[in-house]
């Protein structure tokens, strides 16, 4: 088959974020745009001639258009067989267990994941390496700067693939499989919980559950393990047809964008005990109990105190990870299990070295991710299955389970504040201004409160040596509070401020605060120091999680 080279040229900020290139559809369906970016990641791989690629997505718009493109640029690169999600669908998570159970030399994610869809919504994505991880930083740097030299990209002449059934079929020498996205990934979860057990709780007249999927990726992925393999009543999944816009929502499960799961576990006529929801690419995951919203870094901490109880993860745990902003919970239980626990830069690409030298088992982010060495991503439903299989085992109610978790170890209040669609050079201003300043802060006073130390995190990766800057602006306060800033890496408007808020309460008396009002003292704090509504004009965040 001949490839054809077409010449382009480069386009400017082609520079991959938190996870992968984020950009509006109308800025990838400009002519080679996407083409330059995937000629950029096969000029940065060496080696793929005649080896396996997985290639799939959420589904959202302009992901069937792109996996066509894709196609045929990878049969110009000598790849000798893609797998493919049918339909073009694979979550990210069932995308990284298929990478790693057919070998795969490597995997292309479509996904701007949590962002909205559809023609005027967000597209995106990612490049994955052979441990079914994400790209670390020098590959995606490298890809980075060939985006900004390329002169063509090649591609081969051939008619669009069907892609709505199971089987093989060619372009050139290369083959197209199309899979089943859920079976190896159902298959896998399988093999991790009690699925017995779990069954067993889902058909209990007493435990009623519903998970939201938010009309993106997990519905077949839910209805498949939760209606099919584990007998959940018909209806648990709702919204559970992935839509290539999500129906217009924001497809984020958090208490803003699942404010209809929130109200329904509020409810005591829903008759609900348990609520769960993912986003749009499948690897977050949102746990409500009945009137209460589990937070991220707490159910992090949940999972690592409770392994015991579940099949994969009974005989121990090799230490944890967490990303640096995500709170000190987990830090507290890995102290009483007597494992490492590692604090990472955001993102999930700085956990895949740990996950692969065995160094953790489990990892999490304050943003909704969780996840274990069974994969190198964060996995939604992976973290829904471990608390039904904790529900299942403790028969208590996920709030109660929590509430005692923080009898024993103690209470991180937790929450992070959102600033979305400042103007990017407010963004730029504030944190190089508090950068600036970060060595005058310690031993000041705000309100009561004292600054201890300040800094910039860095990160060395413990197996590999390789050094991150600038991973966020840390400020601790002398009685452990922390404050933490960094500008969103997945945004595609304007720039998005993230502050991060933490407050330990040792006392159970106290542990019934709620949460802002245990914060307030501190966000006043952040104000203050970082000159949040001086900079941006704005006297409050916009999305509180
Ligand atoms: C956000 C989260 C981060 C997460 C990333 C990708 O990044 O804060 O924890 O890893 O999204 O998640 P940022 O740079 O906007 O803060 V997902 O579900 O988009 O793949
Ligand atoms: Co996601």
């Amino acid at each position: 088959m001949q490839v054809i080279s077409v010449p382009s040229t480069p386009f400017s900020g082609q520079k991959p974020g938190t996870s992968g290139l984020r950009k509006k559809v109308t800025v990838f369906r400009q002519a080679r745009y996407l083409e330059n970016f995937v000629q950029a990641i096969f000029d940065t791989l060496s080696g793929q001639q005649g080896q396996t690629l997985v290639l799939g997505g959420d589904g959202r718009y302009y992901n069937d258009v792109a996996i066509q493109t894709i196609l045929r640029m990878a049969a110009a690169t000598g790849f000798g067989r893609v797998l493919v999600g049918r339909n073009g669908i694979l979550s990210t998570p069932a995308a990284s267990a298929v990478i790693r159970k057919w070998q795969a030399f490597g995997g292309i994610i479509l996904s701007a994941s949590h962002n909205s869809g559809g023609p005027d919504g967000d597209f995106g994505i990612k490049y994955n390496l052979g441990n079914g991880g994400p790209a670390n930083e020098s590959f995606t740097d490298a890809v980075y700067l060939r985006t900004q030299e390329i002169r063509a990209y090649d591609t081969v002449e051939s008619p669009d693939i069907d892609l709505s059934k199971v089987g093989e079929t060619c372009i050139g020498d290369m083959v197209v499989s199309i899979i089943d996205p859920v079976a190896d990934y159902a298959e896998l979860l399988e093999s991790l919980f009690d699925f017995d057990r779990i069954a067993r709780l889902l058909a209990r007249p007493d435990f009623r559950m519903r998970f939201d999927a938010m009309h993106a990726v997990t519905g077949p992925y839910a209805l498949e393990i939760l209606e099919n393999r584990l007998g959940a009543p018909p209806g648990t999944v709702v919204n559970c047809i992935p839509l290539p816009d999500f129906a217009g929502g924001h497809p984020d499960p958090n208490p803003v964008y699942a404010a209809d799961l929130v109200a329904a576990l509020a409810d005591s006529r829903s008759g609900l005990s348990f609520g769960a929801a993912s986003d749009g690419d499948g690897d977050r995951n949102m746990i409500v109990g009945r009137n209460f919203v589990v937070s991220p870094s707490d159910s992090l901490a949940v999972l690592a105190a409770n392994h015991a109880l579940v099949p994969a993860y009974a005989s121990g745990l090799a230490g944890v990870a967490r990303s640096m902003p995500t709170s000190c919970a987990v830090d507290r239980v890995a102290e009483a299990l007597g494992i490492p626990c590692y604090e990472t830069p955001t993102g999930w690409k700085y956990f895949g070295s740990l996950l692969d030298a065995g160094r953790c088992t489990l990892c999490g982010e304050e943003s909704a991710g969780t996840g274990s060495n069974h994969v190198r991503e964060k996995d939604g439903l992976w973290a829904v299955l471990y608390w039904l299989n904790i529900l299942a085992v403790r028969d208590l109610p996920a709030d109660v389970i929590v509430c005692e978790h923080w009898r024993r170890f103690g209470r991180n209040v937790y929450s992070r504040h959102d600033y979305e669609g400042i103007e990017i050079a407010q963004g730029d201003r504030l944190m190089n201004d508090l950068r600036a300043r970060l060595s005058q802060l310690p031993g000041s006073e705000y309100g009561g409160l004292r600054i201890a130390t300040a800094d910039d995190f860095a990160y060395v990766d413990p197996v590999d040596g390789s050094r991150s800057e600038r991973q966020g602006i840390r400020i601790l306060l002398d009685d452990g509070s922390r404050a933490v800033f960094r500008l969103s890496g997945t945004g595609t408007e304007g720039a998005t401020l993230r502050v991060y808020l933490e407050r330990f309460i040792a006392d159970p008396g106290q542990h019934e605060i709620p949460t802002q009002e245990a914060l307030a003292p501190l966000v006043g704090l952040a104000d203050a120091v970082a000159r949040i509504a001086a900079i941006t004009g704005r006297k409050v965040p916009n999305v509180i999680s």
